[in-house]
């Protein structure tokens, strides 16, 4: 089924639902490294990033080569075939129940929300199918909700019932315990039994990103082969036979992934090198290039970098930066190791990304060959073109999920939404942010936040979010609060950054993108008060952005505040700090990374 045809078939069926967050979705990866490993490696060697070339063997398949794979088209499916085909498989979708009945093996990248998922299985007579292939204990992987839909039941959107092959409940992860939900990021195994296709992590991360998970008991101890702790300890994979299926993202997982996702296809085959051994033990904090990407004046696409939000050289020519080709840039980051890239369709306010085709050529050409989450942003709202074609931004954001995108990115539609439900305080499920969530899940979208700083001496002057700032105003303020901004800066909005934060975890995001436009570009520091207000009022991952400019500041904004991930875009793209010395740094300033 095409992804929009899926797409309103769930969103109708939504509707009917309790309109609370959807869950688990894409696909995604992993590593870690800790103070340990640091000081076993010899004195001056840097540490070393596995790209998927050095640990995983690409190797032609023998035999029939082929992969049958149930994709109904509900999310970014796009980067498990790219890991499949770059290890070398053929893959066979599957059409009817006889598809796989028929199939040598069967990955089920289970994507979207529990319920739209058994729905399609149902109605297309697949989950009797997926049943009996699995009962013959047929090779079997199941991915992130390809995991959950074998278990009894779901709460989410529920309760939902499940293909009922393992006992449990699949629940919602207790954000009340001051742990951020969805689970986002690169988190440790506990691998609890042998289970062949685990073999190579070797203590190192992995991806996941989902926001319900199944609990072990002693009715389903026998199915788990390893587990995972985020708050609670939850199964983080399941064996039994030759079915498996894990609730990370192998094919987000980086080299370990593209290694777990081998050792499926070629269950008897000994191309394994030595795992590099990690010493993952916990969540990671995420190192994520951002690639700010527009047509410079020539019509080409390049990836840019502004001061401030000014993008444009201070020259006669007043030319837009170029910084370089994004999808080399995207896979230079990947080798160095970055746990994310996101790209930034600047200009995608003013443009319709639709009809910016090279964008989508840029995601389809990333995904081929970088094997950790990417995001992409710009431009998604509804749109109407030239001939008076109408376009939701569920239309927008599924042709990005098609394409290779794990996660959208929302700027300025978010603020509208923001502000129209902050006025009203009711939901009207028609924002972008609303309809994308419901359908995708809330972890499949980022709000990017672009707040510029607005010193006041008095705060009770101010209707916002005010708080005390580490260094006073040009007239010796000493609060400040955060003005929303649309159109890339553009336009100030009546909303700070606090209102907008919570009013969007409200409407479904999962994650928020915190940009600083006084801080862009200046290399001198994250906005720690900004980061730490944010980070401190939702119960979402926040990634902070916006002024790194050395390692040292990656360190600080973890030290100081919540934030989940940080990411940096000039000091990476001019080649002045390396992502692989900032994950040095934060190492031995004893914060867990991805290595
Ligand atoms: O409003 O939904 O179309 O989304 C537009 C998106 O484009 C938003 O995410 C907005 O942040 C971004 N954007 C718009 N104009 C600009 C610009 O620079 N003129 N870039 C822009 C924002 C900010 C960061 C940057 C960090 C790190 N870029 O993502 O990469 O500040 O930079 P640094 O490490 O060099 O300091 P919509």
């Amino acid at each position: 089924m095409e992804a929009a045809t899926f797409a309103s078939a769930t969103s109708r069926m939504l509707t009917l639902k309790s309109r609370s967050n959807s869950s688990s979705l894409f696909p995604i990866p992993s590593a870690s490294c800790s103070l340990h490993f640091l000081r076993s490696k010899p004195a001056g060697e840097p540490l070393k990033f596995e790209t998927s070339r050095s640990c995983s063997v690409r190797a032609s398949a023998s035999g029939d080569g082929v992969v049958t794979l149930l994709d109904y088209g509900a999310g970014n499916v796009r980067s498990v075939r790219n890991a499949i085909r770059y290890l070398g498989f053929n893959i066979k979708d599957v059409q009817t129940p006889e598809d796989i009945m028929n199939a040598r093996r069967l990955i089920f990248p289970g994507v979207g929300a529990f319920a739209a998922a058994m729905d399609v299985l149902n109605q297309r007579g697949m989950a009797e199918a997926l049943c009996s292939y699995i009962e013959q204990d047929r090779p079997f992987l199941g991915i992130c909700l390809g995991l959950q839909l074998l278990f009894e039941s779901s709460e989410e959107n529920g309760p939902v019932k499940g293909l009922g092959l393992i006992p449990g409940i699949v629940g919602r992860f207790d954000s009340s315990k001051g742990y951020s939900v969805p689970h986002i990021g690169w988190n440790a195994l506990q691998i609890t039994e042998d289970s062949d296709i685990l073999d190579d992590i070797g203590n190192r991360h992995v991806y996941f990103v989902h926001s319900y998970r199944a609990m072990p008991s002693d009715d389903n101890k026998d199915w788990i082969s390893s587990t995972c702790n985020y708050g609670d300890k939850f199964i983080a994979s399941v064996k039994r036979g030759n079915v498996h299926a894990v609730q990370f993202h192998p094919e987000k997982s980086g080299a370990v992934g593209l290694s777990i996702l081998r050792r499926f296809l070629y269950p008897n085959n000994e191309l394994t090198k030595k795992p590099v051994q990690g010493k993952a033990s916990k969540l990671a904090k995420r190192v994520i290039a951002c690639l700010d990407v527009r047509t410079n004046d020539k019509g080409d696409l390049v990836v840019t970098k502004g001061d401030q939000y000014d993008v444009r050289e201070h020259t006669e020519d007043n030319e837009v930066r170029n910084l370089g080709k994004p999808v080399e840039l995207a896979g230079q980051y990947y080798k160095d190791g970055a746990d994310e890239v996101s790209f930034l369709n600047i200009t995608g306010f003013r443009d319709f990304p639709l009809g910016d085709l090279p964008m989508l050529q840029v995601l389809r050409y990333t995904s081929e060959n970088v094997f950790v989450p990417l995001t992409v942003g710009g431009g998604i709202r509804d749109f109407t073109d030239g001939n008076g074609r109408y376009y939701s931004s569920l239309e927008v954001a599924s042709e990005y999920f098609r394409s290779g995108a794990d996660k959208v990115s929302i700027g300025s539609d978010a603020v509208y939404a923001a502000e129209e439900f902050l006025k009203t305080g009711e939901k009207t499920g028609k924002s972008s942010l609303e309809q994308i969530s419901w359908v995708y899940g809330n972890q499949a979208v980022v709000v990017s936040i672009d707040p510029r700083r607005v010193y006041v001496k008095d705060p009770d002057t101010v209707k916002f979010k005010t708080i005390p700032v580490r260094k006073p105003g040009p007239n010796g303020e000493k609060y400040a609060w955060y003005q929303c901004t649309v159109n890339g800066g553009r336009e100030g909005r009546p909303i700070g950054a606090y209102e907008l934060a919570k009013a969007i975890e409200e409407l479904g995001a999962g994650e928020i993108l915190l940009n600083c436009i006084d801080c862009d570009g200046q290399g001198k520091g994250f906005d720690i008060d900004l980061v730490k207000l944010i980070s401190d009022a939702v119960s979402i991952p926040v990634i902070a952005s916006s002024g790194a400019g050395a390692a040292e500041h990656f360190s600080e904004v973890f030290n100081h505040t919540n934030a989940s991930a940080a990411l940096a875009a000039g000091i990476f793209h001019r080649k002045e700090v390396s992502i692989q010395s900032v994950k040095e740094h934060l190492c031995e300033a004893g914060i867990e990374v991805r290595i």
